[in-house]
């Protein structure tokens, strides 16, 4: 019964964004990004109009096989329990001390069933593994196989209100992103807990993160805590003051 009143949904959302990529290319109306406007994002201008007319929206990110997994730098925060590194958390610190026992995901704001999820919760959904590239904004690449559940799974399942277009992501370093609604229910867009066939490791983000594999790399976000679903745009970057553009495509 559930898995029926999934896949109408992800249909009638699939109809919709197609819907709207006609009416894009027809030239009706052009897809701004929520930073439209701000002068330090005018990067997203080009990348989110370009990306969002030109190609399918559910297009996969190119896969790989295990052969070609490679060797994986961890970068940013790289433990959040660690007083002595940038990023540090008390809560998250407790958290590691219990082994995760106790974390649990919240999804808030513009969703029919606000709930925790905890980690057995997630696990019951039916899994998703992907063997990607990363490319970090830095300059580096690697290629990894992730384990998780989709986003779009977990956001059906809490039920998204017709006026939600934003999915907000909080994490225990503070490191905060959003996708819009295309991005969210993108079918590699997933919550890992697994990294090359194991627990994902504290350095990649434990005990989940978020794997996006049509944006770059900074926005597979580590460490999650927290998801909201709004109607408005949430600048989690406000002022531009970490230089980065709010969508970066690849
Ligand atoms: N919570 C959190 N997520 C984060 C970061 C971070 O510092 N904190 N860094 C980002 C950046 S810039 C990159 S390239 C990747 C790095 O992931 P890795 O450490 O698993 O290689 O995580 C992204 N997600
Ligand atoms: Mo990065």
């Amino acid at each position: 019964m559930e898995k029926k009143n999934i896949i109408t949904r992800r249909t009638a959302l699939i109809t919709g964004v197609s819907a709207m990529g006609s009416l894009l290319l027809g030239g009706c109306s052009k897809p701004t990004p929520p930073t439209y406007g701000h002068l330090l994002r005018m990067g997203d201008i080009f990348t989110y109009e370009a990306q969002r007319s030109l190609l399918n929206v559910r297009a996969l990110s190119k896969e790989y096989s295990r052969a070609d997994i490679s060797s994986f730098p961890a970068t940013g925060s790289i433990n959040p329990s660690d007083a002595s590194l940038p990023g540090f958390s008390k809560d998250y610190e407790l958290l590691h001390r219990n082994n995760f026992a106790h974390w649990k995901l919240s999804i808030e704001g513009l969703v029919a069933r606000p709930a925790s999820y905890s980690m057995d919760d997630l696990q019951k959904f039916k899994s998703r593994t992907q063997i990607t590239r990363h490319t970090c904004e830095e300059g580096w690449s690697a290629i990894g196989e992730w384990t998780g559940v989709p986003l779009g799974v977990v956001l059906d399942h809490a039920g998204i209100m017709p006026k939600a277009r934003f999915v907000t992501f909080y994490s225990y370093d503070d490191y905060n992103q959003s996708f819009d609604m295309i991005d969210a229910f993108h079918p590699q867009t997933i919550l890992a807990y697994g990294m090359n066939g194991k627990n994902l490791p504290i350095q990649h983000g434990a005990p989940i993160r978020v794997r996006m594999e049509t944006q770059i790399g900074g926005q597979s976000i580590k460490y999650l805590k927290r998801i909201v679903v709004t109607e408005n745009f949430v600048d989690t970057n406000k002022n531009g003051d970490n230089g980065w553009a709010w969508y970066m495509g690849i």
